[in-house]
């Protein structure tokens, strides 16, 4: 999502931010305990514009969470094979369930794919990774994980952010109080949108006033659509393709590469620079099958996720997809998913 998230090891269901890789040691939080940073939040809540009544909905018997802190510190260690992460996340019972929903909501995904521009393929894709198709959205308390990864040092800045925007979110009553309920990192909904993130792309696709991405599934479809599209989707495009990668171009490849860190996600920095596919199929990439590439006008960027592992040509959306979750991991499951649902 917006904010670098990264998926993580196998086991773990939801998104986690890219930052919590780092395997910092987690600083004691401050002296100040839970209940007088509460206060204090509340006080610059109060600022901002929000109700007493609506602080009190919001917090109201809400404590510090020690297992969302011992989630967030135990995220970073272990590594999982890139087709260990695939086979986790493409599996059999999610390529049918995902084909069976396709038929069911049929006529809405079909809507807003033609309005949004987003193919209904990777709108599913999409659903499924994150939740199951909302089989599975969390059970979390979202203030209470919020106040309490905003309470701790490590990104304080970052979950107060989405604490206030999570405030704004029940205070336009798109969802209940008790039942605004998320990962245990503060993802909200089928589409597992962070607050911030929900407050720029959630969309009413069932228009009957609230922005729904817990129980409607027009909701659902719109919001995840809208995201991509905000986020230079393109429909007349596909997402790449697994590629045979010469000898030769593999043991360049690094050479290729931008070298640099890319700013806002650090997948990038795996990606070669765009070349037409004319230039690949010169430099002896070739499809699977070891056919010819598509003669299409069309750039497109090599990865290698995993040293010595396939590699792949990647087009713009496959970007639009890291917009949702920087890993070329979790993007390649997207990917691998939607082409199931073709
Ligand atoms: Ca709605």
């Amino acid at each position: 999502m917006k904010q670098r998230w990264k998926g993580v090891i196998a086991g773990v269901l939801l998104s986690l931010p890219v930052w919590v890789q780092s395997a910092t040691t987690p600083e004691s939080a401050d002296k100040v305990t839970f209940d007088q940073w509460l206060i204090d939040f509340k006080a610059e809540a109060r600022q901002r514009g929000f109700s007493e009544d609506l602080l009190k909905r919001a917090f109201e018997g809400v404590s510090l969470d020690e297992k969302v802190l011992k989630l967030d510190n135990q995220q970073y260690s272990g590594s999982v094979s890139l087709q260990g992460y695939i086979n986790s996340k493409v599996n059999r019972h999610r390529i049918d369930k995902g084909r069976r929903l396709i038929r069911t909501h049929r006529a809405t995904l079909d809507q807003v794919a033609r309005e949004y521009g987003v193919q209904a393929r990777f709108i599913v894709a999409f659903w499924g990774i994150e939740t199951n198709f909302g089989g599975y959205t969390g059970y979390n308390d979202v203030f209470r994980s919020l106040a309490t990864l905003a309470y701790h040092p490590r990104r304080a800045d970052y979950f107060r952010q989405e604490l206030m925007a999570a405030l704004t979110i029940l205070n336009e009553g798109h969802i209940e109080r008790e039942q605004f309920k998320g990962s245990w990192a503060g993802a909200i909904g089928q589409s597992q949108f962070m607050p911030t993130n929900f407050l720029k792309y959630a969309q009413d696709f069932d228009r009957d006033g609230k922005k729904d991405i817990w129980r409607s599934e027009a909701d659902v479809f719109a919001s995840i659509a809208n995201y991509l599209r905000e986020n230079g989707w393109s429909d007349d495009q596909t997402w790449g393709r697994k590629v045979l990668v010469p000898a030769s171009l593999r043991s360049n490849f690094e050479t290729l590469l931008p070298g640099t860190a890319v700013a806002d996600c650090r997948a990038l920095t795996r990606h070669t620079s765009p070349r037409n596919l004319s230039e690949w199929q010169s430099l002896g990439v070739r499809t699977v099958t070891n056919s010819t590439l598509p003669t299409r006008e069309l750039n497109a960027s090599l990865i290698i996720p995993e040293e010595g592992g396939p590699g792949y040509l990647v087009y713009d959306n496959f970007k639009g997809i890291l917009k949702y979750n920087c890993s070329n991991y979790y993007a390649l499951s997207v990917a691998k998913l939607s082409d199931y649902y073709q």
